[in-house]
């Protein structure tokens, strides 16, 4: 990659932001040698804005890593040449696999041609990212043969950014779209951004927050469109649509109309007339991302009217241009009195949507958060996906980490989304898993996919931490294919990122890999939940919540601590699953030891699969968890002179942060559980 000159990013800066697309100098002589004659000269047939995107792409990466400038020509004029066509069927060593839309083949012919053929533009352009790849990490490419079609038809980020320019649950810096109620200029790094997305795989995103506020709700308006319009061409170059978040009160707020009724005429003529405006800015616009009813969003409960007939409405209204209303199911009560042990948060999303299972337009989408409650370190999977059976789903992760650590701790998330997508369901019997679910080979969808909080913002590295590039690398990865296992996509992320070193790999793997259980050691035990300040959610707080509003108790008292969330004696939400999992979930005996609170509440003396009791466990996990944190920071250590100094130093910081902050919640969490139950630690270590 040429040098980057992008605001607020220095010299020193530029690898931190170049995240996984360094294409740093290729030092293995041997390597470069075998390779540089095979990338010399490329052919690109056809010239479309993607492929020149595409063509971008290869000529700056092979530049910078192996120091040659590739002749780019439309036919063919020498032996040895990398192609990237649409004329899939002229492809040697032909097969009867079908590519898929956004697909590709890769194929090395006789040591002299490399094939990169796709049916649309796209797909080459996912071909093209897939070789630079295996270019950053020194993989041999002369024998390639290679098909790859996406599991996941829509693989979105959502983005929490307000217009002010700040970002709800951003922990990256502030908006790269938005600054003090305009668009941002920036373009280079938007389209640096695109870049990222696309070497992912990713091709939708909806660049405002789902809280929509009052200036927010005029971007569907000509007094925005431009922009929008601006950031919608530089996303296409690179295969990515562009939604926007709206807010259900437009009619009123922005219409001069005194209702937002869905069933109300002229609100109908309202939303037709702003899709009609935003397509005549945007022709391949995506669609609208809908929290309504949430959390004091205004929606159609208002006027009585349910969330099929309010997302209908909208879907009418995009339906002749081809766009997606994705309507959110984070719908609870959350006025909730906290003597009330009736109402459980947990049901309300089932409650709500099941009812309502087949009502939806073809073109409505279901947006349900990977779990029941809110993106805790640990949840069971939310019932209502594979419950509904005749309505299109999307997944919706947390990329950003609100409950973990917020950037400032280390949690690589892979492997708790690789948990869920490969939980089984039982929706339609045994192996009903979350992937198949999504991906929409398992029910009748017409659309589905998966959807996930972003984790970045306008810091030089993106996302703050720096290891936490590797949760949006991931995501995309395991978006396009769910069955990359979370050790394989760190492998890459480093390679790509640090480069191809053994003591990197080997460290910062391990360091990933375990990252996520570190933090759950230390934090909210057994599937609990929270224990967090209220409001900015960041370290411990065990009762923050537990008089308040929003649904999310722990109920830990003198003798034990959990949700009774069983059937039989509590409220009734594991009935929610198909059998067996409501069974597994019911049974004290069965039901797995990292989720017993969330669905049992259980004396401190209770013995878990471990062996040991939950207070024991308590005890042990918290005094482990801080060893960990304190193993990390020694681990990265060793790395010191393998890489530059900017992010050798910032890693080390957060690192050495998250370490005295683990203690915290340690100390914290004994403290707490030893004044409540009165029972010694078995091992004598000091609790206060
Ligand atoms: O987790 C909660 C967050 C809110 C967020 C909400 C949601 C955008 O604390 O900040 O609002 O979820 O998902 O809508």
């Amino acid at each position: 990659m040429t040098t980057v000159f992008i605001d607020g990013i220095d010299e020193h800066e530029v690898n931190s932001y170049k995240a996984w697309l360094q294409y740093s100098g290729k030092s293995s002589s041997d390597y470069t040698r075998q390779i540089t004659p095979l990338i010399s000269n490329i052919v690109v047939e056809e010239d479309s804005l993607i492929l020149k995107s595409a063509k971008e792409e290869l000529v700056q990466a092979i530049s910078s890593m192996f120091g040659i400038s590739p002749k780019v020509t439309k036919k063919k004029e020498t032996d040895k040449a990398l192609i990237l066509t649409t004329a899939l069927t002229e492809l040697p060593n032909n097969s009867d696999y079908t590519v898929s839309n956004e697909g590709f083949r890769i194929e090395t012919v006789n040591n002299q041609e490399i094939y990169i053929a796709g049916k649309t533009d796209q797909g080459i352009l996912y071909g093209v990212y897939h070789i630079l790849r295996l270019l950053q990490m020194e993989e041999s490419i002369v024998d390639l043969s290679i098909y790859e079609n996406p599991v996941n038809q829509v693989r979105m980020v959502n983005h929490w950014d307000n217009i002010d320019g700040s970002i709800e649950r951003g922990y990256a810096g502030k908006s790269i779209f938005f600054k003090d109620n305009q668009f941002r200029k920036n373009f280079t790094r938007l389209k640096d951004y695109a870049r990222l997305l696309a070497s992912v795989g990713i091709n939708s995103v909806s660049i405002n927050n789902v809280n929509v506020h009052q200036v927010e709700s005029k971007l569907i308006t000509h007094d925005y469109l431009p922009d929008v319009k601006r950031v919608a061409a530089i996303f296409r170059a690179y295969g990515v649509s562009t939604y926007l978040s709206v807010n259900y009160a437009s009619p009123i707020e922005i219409g001069g109309i005194d209702t937002a009724d869905p069933l109300d005429n002229r609100v109908k003529d309202f939303w037709k007339q702003a899709a009609e405006t935003i397509y005549s800015y945007i022709p391949d616009f995506g669609g609208f991302v809908v929290k309504a009813d949430s959390e004091n969003r205004p929606g159609p409960f208002t006027y009585d009217r349910n969330h099929a007939e309010g997302s209908n409405m909208l879907a009418e209204a995009l339906e002749p241009f081809g766009g997606h209303v994705v309507w959110r199911c984070f719908v609870y009560n959350c006025k909730q009195d906290w003597r009330d042990r009736v109402t459980d948060r947990a049901r309300a999303a089932y409650d709500h949507f099941m009812p309502l299972d087949g009502e939806f337009k073809d073109n409505v989408i279901l947006q349900i958060k990977n779990g029941p409650m809110d993106f805790q370190v640990r949840e069971p999977v939310s019932p209502l996906i594979g419950g509904l059976k005749n309505t299109n789903q999307f997944i919706e992760f947390q990329i950003t980490q609100e409950y973990l650590g917020q950037q400032k701790h280390l949690a690589y998330l892979i492997p708790q989304w690789k948990e869920v997508m490969e939980f089984d369901t039982y929706s339609e019997g045994e192996n009903s898993t979350v992937k198949k679910i999504v991906s929409g080979v398992l029910l009748n969808q017409k659309i589905s996919g998966v959807a996930a909080v972003t984790n970045i913002g306008d810091d030089h590295n993106w996302t703050g931490h720096t290891l936490a590039q590797a949760n949006f690398y991931g995501y995309g990865r395991l978006t396009w294919n769910s069955d990359i296992s979370s050790e394989q996509i760190a492998d890459e992320w480093i390679r790509c990122t640090f480069g191809n070193i053994e003591q990197i790999k080997s460290i910062v793997s391990k360091m990933l890999m375990n990252s996520w259980e570190v933090y759950e050691n230390y934090t909210s035990p057994l599937g609990v939940g929270w224990m967090v300040n209220p409001n900015h959610h960041y370290g411990p707080n065990i009762d923050g919540y537990e008089y308040q509003a929003w649904g999310t108790y722990h109920f830990a008292d003198r003798d034990g601590i959990g949700v009774d969330r069983t059937v039989e004696t509590g409220t009734g939400y594991s009935g929610q699953y198909f059998s067996p999992c409501a069974e597994v979930y019911e049974s004290l005996e069965q039901c797995p030891d990292e989720l017993i609170l969330f669905f049992h509440h259980v004396p401190y003396t209770h013995q878990l699969h471990s062996g040991k009791t939950v207070i024991q466990h308590i005890y042990d996990t918290h005094f482990l968890g801080v060893e960990q944190a304190l193993g990390m920071v020694n681990q990265w250590k060793e790395l010191e002179g393998t890489m530059d100094i900017t992010r050798y130093e910032e890693v080390l910081d957060r690192l050495k942060g998250q370490y005295e902050h683990s203690k915290e919640w340690r100390d914290i969490i004994n403290t707490y559980f030893y004044r409540k139950s009165g029972i010694d630690d078995k091992h004598k270590r000091k609790i206060y």
